[in-house]
């Protein structure tokens, strides 16, 4: 099928919640049932784009789902052209905030969008955009959470074997700091020096107790320490970056791609990570990487393989891209990682179809 132009139709939005076969255990939440809302955008033409979005929580779905259908009803006989649809959505909503949950919702519509006119151009989208298919440098990022260091180390050595990963990330902030300790010895002896280890704190530690806490890892060699402090708090970053020598991480929390640019002028990371339902999906990412180049900042995903897949080939300061194979019960193909590398199948728009099924099984009831 090739499509000159494509019509927007309707937008329908399903709430899941999945069980995580390894529930999320960070300082600041544990989550054991993991909320998605898939999206399918319906075309005039026949062609459906399609994305997800995993919000977290599972009550925060109540208030997107009904965002997504608003924008439904304001996209109707609109083309299908993601750039254009983005703008719109994102200005239709600058007297209440374009950001937080507002720009969640834009962020899935324009994934979706993306999805639509990539499979009506019968191309993969990372050829849409310019690029091919091919390989994706992947961490497995599935586990590794805040419990005892024999539970790692051999939770390590089953992370690694999903799919030869040659990089893992553990997260930290346990209360006391040596416990961390403990926990990255653990992680290194299972599996060796030649493993790239990134370590998250999920935003748990003060700053005070950051600056103590990033200088204690320093010398382990972790390929990043990410979000030691609340994500806003640009100025405590900027001081942690100055200080220690491990790259500072941040980005998972950029609302748009002027956070990026924020954060890069005060000096607050080392290296950006944005999450594309918050960066503002394809074309956000897009904006966000062109600054992230102009900077020579490296630039890693957060959640959303898939998609992030797609774009990392067309990232020109590509780093790592996070794997969680989270949403994989729900998809007709979920994606392979093999040698630690991401396969991006070749196959028109993203990949994404939805195992019906499935769906039916965890849909929810909000
Ligand atoms: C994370 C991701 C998903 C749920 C909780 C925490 C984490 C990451 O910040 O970077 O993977
Ligand atoms: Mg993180």
């Amino acid at each position: 099928m090739q499509l000159a132009s494509l019509t927007f139709k309707s937008i329908r939005a399903r709430a899941v919640v999945l069980k995580l076969k390894r529930p999320v255990v960070a300082r600041i939440a544990t989550i054991a049932d993991w909320p998605l809302i898939l999206i399918d955008l319906f075309t005039e033409e026949g062609v459906v784009g399609r994305s997800y979005l995993e919000p977290y929580t599972i009550k925060t779905m109540r208030y997107l789902i009904p965002a997504l259908q608003d924008f439904g009803e304001m996209l109707k006989g609109r083309r299908i052209a993601p750039v254009e649809l983005y703008d719109l959505a994102r200005k239709s909503l600058h007297f209440v905030g374009y950001q937080g949950q507002s720009l969640i919702a834009v962020s899935g519509l324009d994934m979706a969008a993306w999805d639509a006119l990539a499979k009506a151009a019968n191309m993969p989208l990372c050829v849409l955009l310019g690029g091919s298919v091919g390989p994706v440098k992947a961490y497995n990022s599935n586990g590794l959470w805040l419990q005892p260091p024999q539970v790692l180390a051999a939770d390590a050595l089953a992370l690694r074997d999903e799919g030869g990963f040659t990089a893992l990330k553990l997260r930290l902030g346990r209360d006391r700091a040596r416990d961390d300790l403990a926990a990255i010895e653990a992680v290194r002896t299972a599996v060796g020096g030649d493993m790239e280890l990134m370590a998250d704190f999920n935003q748990g530690l003060d700053f005070a107790d950051a600056l103590r806490r990033c200088h204690m890892i320093d010398d382990l060699g972790l390929a990043w320490i990410e979000e030691p402090i609340v994500y806003d708090n640009l100025d405590g970053h900027a001081q942690l970056a100055a200080q220690v020598k491990t790259p500072i991480q941040i980005g998972e929390n950029f609302y748009g791609p002027r956070d990026l640019y924020t954060a890069l002028q005060r000096k607050a990371c080392d290296l950006v990570m944005p999450d594309f339902m918050r960066i503002g999906g394809v074309t956000g990412w897009l904006h966000a990487a062109a600054i992230a180049a102009a900077a020579g900042i490296p630039m890693s995903t957060h959640l959303y393989p898939e998609v992030a897949a797609h774009v990392m080939r067309v990232t020109e300061t590509a780093h790592w891209l996070e794997w969680q194979d989270w949403a994989d019960p729900i998809l007709q193909r979920p994606y392979t990682i093999r040698g630690g590398m991401l396969h991006i199948p070749d196959v028109p728009g993203v990949g994404l179809e939805w195992n019906e099924d499935a769906v039916t099984t965890h849909r929810a009831d909000l």
